[in-house]
């Protein structure tokens, strides 16, 4: 079987056979002719199917080692398709205690309104979900690396314990993509991404996706894609698919630059505590070496004193633009409780260590060098701002 770089580039693809454009065209259409009523080439609508959107499907499906790929106009469409396809009200989920705040906005402000119960549940290591699990108990959602404390779950046996429930097993697979981690290889029935991220990887366009495993969800995944209509539309489907090809000698970059970092960091005098897995200081550092083929570009950190600092240190960096999202070439920073986790309850933040003075890095594919000299930068301006004052 052809290795995921390869898949990247070739999986769905091949030259067009009327022109012979080795690229796949882009096929903004909203409709498609039809020879008799009823009789068409497989597409009718663009909401229901677009060839363009069909390619990126298949590509993602095969890079994560599925069945079957569904893309959404957003990795919170394919969340909101995927929850309102499989549940019910009265049904209950298990949920990873540290998610995206946009995904815990859905699923507490939204999805409960509509009678689903879930439990919030800290999912690190092997950690053992069976006292959670209830006869309701229909599913266990989970992002690993999660965002943003970076905490890992032991993919195999959490997922273990969960099929003998027959809880159905969703992994958000966004931090870490299928170059760093195959989730359905582990047991999972369904990942789901934010294409938005690493997948597309160049910031330029929304998107999401959930791939099955099997044909367990096909179906219903497949009528609440058209029926809900969340769909991308082709031009998405097609930057996506740009962005995609390129996914193995991004993640490669990212991964190098990120541990070059997090080392830096963690030795710098100003910062108080990194979060990379890729440290042996992380604590499931030996299982990011078991699950991941790598440690991701992503980075937690905690600068010396508050919020303050926090924030001085982020307006003083120069190549880390100051904004939400992450996975694009080019260096984010943020600070999650203000920005992407703003609409968890402070006390949950609080309590979760979401705190106004944790920093995260999405780190880049430029010259390593320059990143270190921007944050060396960027925290020794804090100590003079700090001296000033005090002088
Ligand atoms: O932004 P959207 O494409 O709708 O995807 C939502 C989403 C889902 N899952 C994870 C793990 C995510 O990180 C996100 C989006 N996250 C950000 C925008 C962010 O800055 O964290």
């Amino acid at each position: 079987m052809a290795k995921l770089r390869t898949k990247a580039i070739h999986s769905g693809q091949h030259p067009d056979p009327v022109t012979g454009a080795v690229i796949t065209p882009l096929y903004q259409t909203t409709t498609f002719a039809q020879e008799a009523p009823g009789v068409h080439k497989g597409y009718e609508y663009s909401r229901s199917g677009n060839p363009t959107r069909t390619v990126l499907e298949t590509v993602l499906a095969d890079m994560e080692g599925g069945a079957h790929g569904f893309c959404f106009a957003s990795g919170s469409a394919a969340l909101a398709t995927l929850m309102m396809a499989l549940l019910r009200p009265g049904d209950h989920v298990i949920v990873g205690d540290d998610v995206y705040g946009g995904t815990y906005r859905f699923l507490t402000k939204v999805l409960k309104n509509f009678g689903v119960e879930m439990d919030f549940v800290d999912l690190s290591g092997s950690a053992d979900i069976t006292p959670f699990i209830k006869d309701s108990s229909k599913m266990v959602f989970l992002e690993t690396p999660t965002n943003p404390l970076l905490k890992l779950t032991d993919l195999e046996a959490v997922i273990k314990t969960a099929k003998q429930h027959g809880l159905t097993a969703v992994v958000d697979n966004t931090f870490a993509t299928p170059y760093l981690q195959q989730p359905l290889e582990l047991g999972a029935d369904i990942v789901m991404h934010s294409t938005t991220k690493y997948i597309g990887g160049h910031s330029d366009v929304v998107g999401g996706a959930l791939i099955l495993k099997d044909d367990t969800y096909r179906d219903q995944i497949a009528f609440n894609q058209n029926s809900i209509g969340a769909t991308p539309d082709p031009f998405a489907c097609w930057l996506t698919l740009r962005g995609v090809k390129t996914l193995g000698v991004r993640m490669e970059a990212h991964c190098k630059n990120a541990l070059e970092i997090a080392e830096f960091l963690e030795a710098h005098s100003q910062v108080e505590d990194v979060i990379y897995p890729g440290l042996s200081s992380h604590p499931q550092h030996s299982l990011a070496k078991k699950q991941m083929q790598g440690y991701g570009g992503m980075i937690s950190l905690r600068v010396k004193g508050g919020t303050e600092e926090a924030n001085s240190f982020l307006t003083s960096l120069k190549y880390f633009t100051l904004a939400e999202s992450l996975g694009g070439i080019e260096s984010l920073s943020e600070i999650p409780a203000i920005m992407t986790h703003a609409s968890i309850e402070p006390e949950i933040r609080a309590q979760l260590g979401i705190t106004d003075s944790l920093v995260r890095l999405s780190v880049g594919i430029e010259d390593v060098a320059d990143l270190k000299a921007d944050l060396d930068q960027a925290l020794n301006s804090i100590t003079s701002t700090k001296k000033t004052a005090a002088a």
